[in-house]
């Protein structure tokens, strides 16, 4: 075979093997109204799990501040609900006026990730969400497991897994939210670490930091 016809296979290879290309994506339903129960029930995002692999997970604030009616960082992994659309003491929201902040979750060891689902209530600004999300395994070289704002934790070890905005173009915001990050390959990768770099919905107010009401990360099954 001559040379040249290397990097034609090789990228033939790389279809055929699917996945060489890591290029999640995120999903996302919004109930409104009366399909907006403590339920949480989605027509294409499944509900909120309290068996899920981030259930004893380990949460720790990075940056910024959670708001003084926020619930602790462990609610977003207590498999509890909020019961209406406006319940402060049964989420979790960076501090009023803030322009958000960091948190990282610790799974305890590397797990094989098939989707980090988080989901979200508020009946106005605060139900949307808007957040970077990245992943690190653990023994990346420089790893540095606590990056502030304004430093780019892919710069850290970290890896950047996806943009999630569930923000209207137009309309209201408010609702019920719940978000799906995944790849096409059925698997994100192999993770221990989750950053959460979360932003306001909106600068019109003081009220622009999303209600989190839990965050569940699906482990991929792997048959025997
Ligand atoms: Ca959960
Ligand atoms: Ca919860």
């Amino acid at each position: 075979m001559r040379l040249t016809c290397l990097p034609l296979l090789a990228s033939f290879i790389c279809l055929a093997a699917s996945p060489c290309v890591f290029n999640p994506t995120f999903l996302f339903d919004r109930n409104l109204g009366a399909a907006a129960s403590s339920e949480f029930k989605f027509k294409t995002i499944s509900s909120p799990r309290k068996d899920d692999a981030a259930a004893n997970a380990k949460l720790t604030l990075i940056d910024g501040e959670l708001d003084g009616g926020s619930a602790d960082l462990s609610a977003l992994v207590d498999g509890r609900l909020p019961s209406d659309e406006d319940e402060p003491g049964a989420n979790v929201f960076f501090n009023a006026g803030s322009s958000g902040g960091r948190f990282r979750m610790d799974l305890d060891k590397p797990i094989d990730i098939a989707q980090v689902n988080s989901y979200s209530w508020h009946p106005n600004s605060r139900g949307p969400q808007l957040y970077k999300l990245y992943a690190a395994e653990g023994s990346e070289p420089q790893l540095d497991l606590a990056p502030k704002r304004g430093i780019d934790p892919a710069t850290r070890g970290w890896k950047f897994v996806a943009t999630v905005s569930t923000l209207p173009q137009s309309g209201e915001d408010g609702g019920q939210y719940g978000v799906s990050v995944r790849d096409a390959s059925g698997s994100l990768g192999k993770y221990r670490y989750l950053l959460f770099d979360c932003y306001v919905t909106e600068l019109y107010d003081n009220w622009g930091n999303t209600f989190y009401s839990e965050i569940d990360v699906i482990e991929r099954l792997h048959k025997p």
